[in-house]
């Protein structure tokens, strides 16, 4: 059998909550052996936090949203479920009972109707719904359940896994490496680390939020917070030879908000003027839906779409531009359903083969490294200025670093706000003359740009 030697590096990235851990759950149930009996009772603590974080959230709306309780009875539930302290609690039977009464009570369900006004889990009413089984001491997760739980991932993940590679493009088989990050904003800073020499992004939208507000301010829009991040890794220069896989997730979710007659429009107005193609009908299927989920696949396509600059190629700071083997860049789209197994082996079954192609693409051209080594080669001895000064820019987020290194070093003012993924570089080359009609002597600046929401 065919082995190669390489294996195949593939990033999943995007926002908090869009997927990408429940993608590498799957990952483990099509091409490892599942979960363990330690990972399922580890698995089991994630969904009882779920159950907690849910109906405690819900409850605690009632009286923000000024929605009263319908049965006086679930009182004392109540009072119990705003009495608990999440940092320091045992489940016990007192509590599933009282939280399954809460969940039925109207005034509930009223509350879980207007989730948009506040934070709430994807997973909470899968779990709600369940909560009497899962309150069994001998409750064994189901793998469904694995997949519908929610633990925020703080850390680089990295699994690795085998997949066969079809006869036409040679047979045998590839290893992967598939890395998870966390996707909130403090998190990000961490991304960088992995960027290097990876083949594919998997880039997961949650598609479904786009009546949502992200929780780390409670203000911008989810949906919009996915679009700016894709902008800024699609035009990172670190990932400059990375195919990209956009996968538009919780088609599920989506499709039944759009058909209980929410309108994306009412937050993103160029909806209306937005047409369903003839290519994009599916018979049988929801035109109003259709038209939603295509109209949020053309904002990330339009990105795909952008030209990238010259200037914005070179890897290091110091080193040559990139202009060969440029050619246009590959940017795929998908709808998906990570929580769903069938969807998820369906859509990897093309997600592999277009990876494998790519690979052979460049098969012997070990590309990043190549350009690792150029670089080396002219900062080492190819150095053309006499003197080399960095600057770091510090501060907050959306103070104006990059707009101000971006005028400073281009001579124009971006009005864009694109939020800087790690950090990114400027160059600036000046000439000085110590004494006048001395000789010039080049001055390099490298003004190195961070992300302020993570410091
Ligand atoms: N209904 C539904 N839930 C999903 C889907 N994808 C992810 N989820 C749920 O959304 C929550 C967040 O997913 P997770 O993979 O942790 O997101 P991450 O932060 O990107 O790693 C979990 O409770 C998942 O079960 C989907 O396609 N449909
Ligand atoms: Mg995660």
């Amino acid at each position: 059998m065919k082995e190669y030697n390489k294996a195949i590096k593939i990033l999943l990235l995007g926002a908090g909550e869009s997927g990408k851990t429940t993608i590498i759950k799957q990952m483990k149930i099509l091409h490892i052996n599942g979960f363990s009996q330690e990972e399922r009772q580890e698995k089991k603590q994630d969904i009882r936090s779920n159950i907690l974080e849910g109906i405690v959230t819900l409850t605690q709306q009632l009286d923000v949203l000024g929605v009263p309780l319908e049965l006086q009875e679930n009182q004392a539930a109540k009072d119990y479920v705003l009495a608990i302290n999440p940092e320091d609690f045992t489940y016990t039977q007192e509590f599933y009972t009282y939280t399954e009464q809460l969940w039925r009570d109207p005034g509930i369900q009223k509350v879980y109707s207007l989730q948009h006004k506040f934070q709430l889990i994807d997973c909470a009413r899968y779990f709600l719904d369940k909560v009497e089984e899962v309150g069994q001491p001998d409750y064994d997760p189901s793998v469904q359940d694995i997949l519908h739980s929610r633990r925020r991932t703080t850390d680089i993940q990295k699994i690795e896994f085998e997949v066969r590679v079809p006869k036409k493009y040679g047979g045998g088989s590839l290893q992967f490496w598939m890395f998870d990050v966390g996707g909130q904003r403090g998190e990000r800073k961490k991304w960088i680390q992995v960027f290097d020499g990876i083949q594919a992004v998997l880039f997961l939208v949650s598609a479904s939020c786009f009546d949502l507000v992200i929780r780390e301010d409670q203000e911008t829009n989810r949906l919009q917070e996915s679009i700016n991040i894709f902008k800024s890794v699609w035009h990172s220069r670190f990932l400059k030879n990375s195919g990209f896989i956009v996968f538009l997730n919780k088609q599920d979710i989506l499709k039944e908000k759009v058909t209980s007659g929410k309108c994306i429009g009412d937050h993103f107005p160029d909806y209306s003027s937005y047409r369903l193609e003839d290519k994009d009908r599916v018979a049988d299927e929801d035109q109003e839906y259709l038209r939603t989920r295509c109209f949020i696949r053309e904002k990330f396509m339009a990105i795909s779409k952008e030209e990238v600059k010259a200037v914005e190629r070179k890897v290091t700071p110091g080193g040559p531009l990139i202009l060969s083997d440029e050619g246009p860049r590959e940017c795929y789209c998908h709808f998906t359903t990570a929580t769903d197994t069938n969807n998820v082996r369906i859509v990897f079954e093309d997600v592999h083969n277009m990876i494998i192609k790519w690979n052979l693409e460049k098969i012997g051209v070990p590309v990043f490294q190549d350009y690792t080594n150029t670089t080396y080669f002219i900062m080492g001895s190819g150095k053309d200025y006499d003197y080399l000064i960095k600057f770091l820019a510090l501060g907050d987020s959306g103070v104006g670093k990059t707009s101000f290194l971006y005028h400073y070093t281009e001579g124009v003012f971006q009005q864009q706000f694109i939020s800087t993924v790690g950090i990114d570089f400027r160059e600036k080359r000046l000439t000085h003359r110590r004494k006048e009609g001395g000789p010039p002597q080049g001055v390099h600046l490298q003004l190195w740009d961070t992300a302020g929401q993570e410091k």
